[in-house]
């Protein structure tokens, strides 16, 4: 390449870093992302012509896609991810760690020409409104067009980014599908290498690796990588919150509106709540965003949330009109399926959508579906998506200042013990909680099935630094203004089962009751009774339900046995993190056991 740095850009950071990049790597060609929808489309017909993507039925999903990936590149690779920090201590025990230099000698070594044969891509984003103080611009360098698409979708990528980013700094992050091609070589169908694979962060740099792998959240660099595992990390440093969170807006009968956050670990149906279709009349959800959230302490000392994604990339299986109608109007064009069944008249399908599979598919394997083999999507299939396309998209999701947090919703997969709904007693309570939250496994997960795994606050894969440090940090951010400024925090469980194994709670939209009592409590308007564990409704809206009084007491029982085998678990659990577990959160702990024992 060239030794004279190019003026690619305005910013000279910028220009040095992409020829920098360009030598190491050494791609054939090098383009500048504009973020325009013919670069969009221009991109998408070279993948097209390339047999990589297909273009489904005009009449039926209109300027949509459809593609499919390696079989061994279809989830995140938790055992391949990596926070680089200087001190291993400062990674902690849930995090792989490897010291910089000898992880940057290692990087060296495997993206030395690996882009040959293939197009560099240079992919400016803004996580956040464009034009918000508390977004983060990153720019991620890539061999992927698959990538560019995505990132297109998911983040406001290209111009608007780069004028936002002026002169200023911004998160550096490369990838590569690790496949260089020779001379005339003919590429695969979707690279990747999955023996080299790493997805590595380095928090103090803050800048971000990842090699071998295509697959979303190894290579869309923004989503996980940069706005929850470097923003944590910036966000400890900064004295705010990355959080792994929905934001919906919820609207009472009387046109009072207020803003919840929730966090889930995976397969609780984040992005079913993030777009809830109410089953009480009069109250209205609109939806900011269905995974991330970053919450700053705003003028008036109340937290305020800005989701920093512009889109979704949701779980394709299980989604249906049924389950989350508001999903399925808003993939119904303009969007990217990976992994799903491919229909013979080339519409989109996928495990729980409608019904029984139709003849003639074509499952995500890119062969005709052979229902002995499996099921016909990938379970972790997914569709991409622009959430401007959500008809429910709230109206102050561009807002650059964020919405106001009257709640905060912590929540997990829980046959028993875990009630349908309490409050915290405090905010120390509340942050307790989000240390406790455990969800059972189920098959979409890999592991074996059924299994209780803690997962605090839902960042277990996702914490960018000490998952101690991350607590003792929330702690702090409930120092930072006046308690009632803060939100409230509830604990939330949809899946409680009773003896004869059937789900207690009719679910999905039937939850708006949950959240009625949650918005009314925030303004003391619903009652209460403390209990050893928190506030629990003593009147919850199940009118129209036919759920017998007895059948709501078990739903909201605490069981006092085994509530305190839950504090054992959790007291072993809490040693993992050593002389980093905050006391605050030990003293919870001790304190809830002698109101159990009381
Ligand atoms: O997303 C879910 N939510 C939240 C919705 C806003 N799911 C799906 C989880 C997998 C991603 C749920 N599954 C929920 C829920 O509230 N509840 C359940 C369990 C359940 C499943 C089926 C029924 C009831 C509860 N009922 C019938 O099948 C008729
Ligand atoms: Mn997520």
């Amino acid at each position: 390449m060239q030794n004279i740095p190019r003026q690619w850009t305005e910013n000279g950071t910028l220009n040095r870093w992409i020829d920098e990049i360009a030598s190491l790597c050494r791609p054939s060609h090098i383009h500048l992302c504009d973020g325009s929808d013919e670069e969009y489309d221009r991109l998408a017909k070279t993948l097209v012509d390339a047999g990589k993507l297909t273009l489904l039925n005009p009449a039926k999903r209109p300027h949509s896609f459809w593609c499919h990936s390696h079989p061994d590149d279809v989830a995140r690779v938790e055992e391949s991810t990596f926070i680089c920090s200087l001190r291993e201590e400062d990674s902690g025990p849930t995090n792989h760690w490897k010291e910089p230099a000898e992880m940057h000698r290692h990087l060296h070594t495997l993206f030395c020409g690996c882009m040959q044969g293939r197009t560099m891509y240079v992919v400016p984003y803004c996580m956040g409104p464009i034009s918000s103080l508390f977004s983060v611009v990153g720019v991620e360098i890539t061999d992927s067009a698959y990538v560019v698409l995505n990132m297109k979708l998911m983040t406001r990528m290209g111009k608007p980014a780069l004028e936002h980013l002026e002169g200023g700094s911004f998160v550096p992050g490369v990838h590569s599908v690790g496949v260089p091609l020779a001379e005339g070589e003919k590429d695969l169908l979707w690279p990747c290498n999955p023996q080299a694979r790493c997805i590595v962060h380095f928090p103090e740099e803050r800048s971000i690796w990842s090699y071998g792998s295509g697959y979303g959240g190894n290579a869309l660099l923004g989503k996980k990588c940069l706005a929850l595992r470097i923003a944590s990390a910036i966000g400890r440093d900064e004295g705010w919150l990355a959080e792994h969170m929905l934001i919906l807006g919820i609207t009472s009968p009387q046109g009072e509106k207020r803003y919840m956050a929730a966090a889930f670990p995976s397969a609780c149906g984040k992005t079913n709540l993030a777009m809830l279709t109410p089953s009480l009349p009069g109250w209205k959800i609109e939806c900011v965003g269905d995974d991330i959230a970053w919450i700053h302490v705003g003028r008036d000392g109340r937290l305020y949330a800005i989701n920093p994604e512009a889109g979704y990339f949701g779980v394709a299986p299980g989604t249906s009109m049924k389950t989350n109608p508001n999903a399925m109007r808003t993939i119904q064009k303009n969007t990217i399926f990976t992994n799903v069944a491919l229909t013979a008249d080339h519409d989109v399908w996928w495990e729980g959508i409608n019904g029984e599979a139709p003849e003639g598919l074509t499952s995500w394997l890119g062969e005709k579906w052979n229902p002995s083999k499996g099921a016909a999507a990938q379970p972790n299939s997914r569709f991409t998506v622009s959430a401007k396309q959500n008809p429910i998209y709230d109206t102050e999701a561009d807002n650059p200042q964020g919405v106001p947090l009257s709640a905060i919703i912590f929540g997990g997969r829980r046959n028993s013990v875990i009630p349908l709904v309490y409050e915290a007693l405090s905010w120390e309570h509340g942050v307790f909680m989000g240390a406790s939250i455990s969800s059972e496994t189920t098959a979409a997960a890999k592991g074996d099935l059924g299994k209780l795994r803690h997962d605090p606050f839902a960042m277990l894969p996702f914490c960018g630094y000490h998952m101690g440090d991350y607590f003792r940090h929330w702690l702090e951010m409930g120092q930072k203004t006046a308690p009632e400024k803060l939100p409230r925090i509830y604990t939330v469980n949809w899946f409680r089962k009773s003896s004869d194994g059937h789900y207690m709670w009719p679910g999905f939209g039937e939850n708006a009751r949950v959240l009625k009592w949650i918005f009314e409590r925030t303004a003391e308007e619903a009652p209460a009774q403390k209990t050893a564990i928190g506030y629990l409704p003593t009147e919850l809206d199940v009118s129209h339900l036919s759920l017998s009084q007895e059948h709501m007491e078990k739903l909201l029982e605490v069981d006092k046995a085994a509530w305190l085998q839950e504090t054992e678990g959790l007291a072993a659990y809490f040693k993992l993190f050593g002389q980093k577990m905050p006391e605050a959160l030990l003293g919870e702990l001790k304190e809830l056991r002698e109101r159990l024992e009381k």
